[in-house]
């Protein structure tokens, strides 16, 4: 086979080599009828392909050919890198291919539904060009959506989807090397795992079941198993009823659960680590994709602490309360609150990550061990960054007649799911885990500000398609 390059490896190293490449045809500019400029992209780089009428090279007819491709049609071309004496804006590397060959492997239809280059700007950007009496259309988030396959090949949407891999990748590693087990647990269930509202109900060869909103129960009976620590990656279902920024009906769930020595820290401990090596490994290997996010969605870099932060919910509702956000000191926080104490904790402390822990027993799932100390609160606790919830977790109740009682005072039809309460039976470690929203994780580590940015296909309310 012919050796080809790569447009993200196109450099000034490769001065008067023959290069061939495969990409995109971003931009095409005609200047006169003997040379042409073809803006050549690769999976979010570009490089500007420069075609000059040359005796037995270029000919015109090969210009014109150039000229009149369609946006987006894929071309091979051989050419010779040169590196121009000025900058060369609209492309990412800085350098040209003066071309010889030029062949087009799959034209794209000629009228495209979204503007690749205009799909990538700015709002500043689309401001300016505005400003300054350009035609430009500017790409709403519906459309973006119906036409994701056209609005993923962005740059920004090139390295979020990047991130989101390496997000799964760490995870995945860390746990392997904390030697917990990865596991696959049903995604058909004959009951609910989070309590009734919000799940997908379907017809199992004759009989209810549902769709599972997390790993929840067959985590916890992995434990009663004997792996000891185990985390899952998944798909997680919510017929979620609101239309937010922050709900998709569909999305992935990184899992945990552990047994527990002597207190739920033990899981919290966990939470810090694997987010500290996370942020800094994304910082680190990630740079040129957070750019390219960066570039089109402009955004300041998570503060993180070396050891994070963790509150309880008591000194939480304290910190509101005193910059004048009253709150029911056993109830839940809405988001509203959430992100104020995201704005307090960040001013005190100096950081967007943070724990918060000891919740209302009153607000957490039936299967969260209260506090021993005080049946009111609870062994559980949630993650926040930039001052929107990434994980929830707790230490869960082992014992089977507690977990019963716990069940029904939460208003559960403990028939559905007695395989589960069973399972306690046979006698059960303390144990807690927790679990993370990975399209969250990348939504605030850049500080996008819908979750269907992070997602590839996303699922909501209101949309199964494409
Ligand atoms: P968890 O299931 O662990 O709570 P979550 O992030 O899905 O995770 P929700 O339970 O949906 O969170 O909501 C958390 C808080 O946000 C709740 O207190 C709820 O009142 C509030 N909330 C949820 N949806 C909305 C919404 N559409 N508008 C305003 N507040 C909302
Ligand atoms: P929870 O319901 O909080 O907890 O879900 C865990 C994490 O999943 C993410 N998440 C969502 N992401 C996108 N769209 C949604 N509709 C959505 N709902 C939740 C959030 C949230 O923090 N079983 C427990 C976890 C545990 O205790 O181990 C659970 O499911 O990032």
């Amino acid at each position: 086979g012919r050796k080809w390059t790569e447009v993200k490896e196109l450099n000034e190293e490769l001065k008067d080599q023959v290069v061939l490449i495969r990409g995109r045809c971003q931009a095409i500019r005609a200047v006169g009828k003997k040379m042409a400029f073809v803006v050549v992209r690769e999976r979010g780089f570009t490089v500007q392909c420069v075609l000059t009428v040359t005796p037995d090279v270029v000919s015109v007819p090969m210009v014109k050919f150039a000229t009149s491709l369609s946006r987006e049609s894929i071309v091979d071309i051989e050419g010779v890198i040169s590196v121009p004496a000025t900058t060369i804006k609209g492309a990412t590397q800085q350098v040209e291919v003066q071309v010889r060959k030029l062949y087009c492997i799959n034209k794209a239809i000629p009228t495209l539904p979204i503007n690749i280059e205009d799909a990538a700007r700015s709002e500043k950007e689309i401001e300016k060009a505005l400003q300054a009496g350009e035609q430009l259309v500017r790409v709403n988030q519906d459309t973006r959506l119906n036409f994701r396959v056209l609005d993923i090949r962005t740059p920004a949407n090139q390295g979020i989807f990047r991130i989101q891999c390496q997000v799964e990748n760490i995870f995945r590693q860390f746990f392997l090397s904390e030697d917990f087990v990865g596991i696959h647990t049903p995604k058909l269930m004959a009951g609910s795992s989070e309590g009734g509202s919000a799940v997908f109900r379907l017809d199992y060869k004759g009989q209810p079941a549902c769709l599972a909103q997390s790993p929840q129960l067959h985590k916890q009976m992995a434990i009663c198993g004997d792996f000891g620590r185990v985390f899952e990656i998944g798909p997680v279902f919510r017929a979620e009823d609101s239309f937010t920024h922050r709900h998709l009906c569909e999305f992935t769930g990184l899992d945990v659960e552990m047994e527990i020595k002597e207190h739920y820290s033990e899981v919290m401990d966990i939470v810090d680590r694997l987010f500290v090596t996370m942020f800094d490994s994304l910082n680190d290997t990630c740079r040129k994709e957070l750019e390219a996010i960066d570039t089109q969605y402009p955004f300041k870099p998570l503060k993180y602490l070396r050891n994070t932060l963790r509150l309880t919910f008591e000194e939480g509702v304290q910190m509101l309360k005193e910059a004048g956000v009253e709150i029911d000191p056993l109830g839940d926080l809405n988001t509203e609150s959430e992100r104020k104490l995201g704005q307090l904790v960040l001013e005190k402390y100096d950081t967007e990550f943070y724990i918060l822990h000891r919740y209302p027993l009153a607000v957490r799932p039936f299967y969260t061990m209260p506090c021993y100390d005080n049946p009111l609160y609870s062994n559980s606790f949630d993650v926040f960054i930039r001052g929107e919830e990434i994980i929830s977790g707790a230490q869960r109740v082992h014992v089977h007649e507690y977990l019963t009682e716990r069940a029904q005072a939460c208003g559960i039809d403990v028939k559905t799911i007695s395989t589960y309460i069973d399972s306690f039976r046979y006698g059960a470690p303390p144990h807690g885990g927790f679990g993370v929203g990975l399209e969250r994780v990348v939504m605030l580590f850049c500080a996008l500000n819908n979750i269907r940015k992070s997602s590839l296909f996303p699922r909501d309310p209101q949309r199964i398609a494409p």
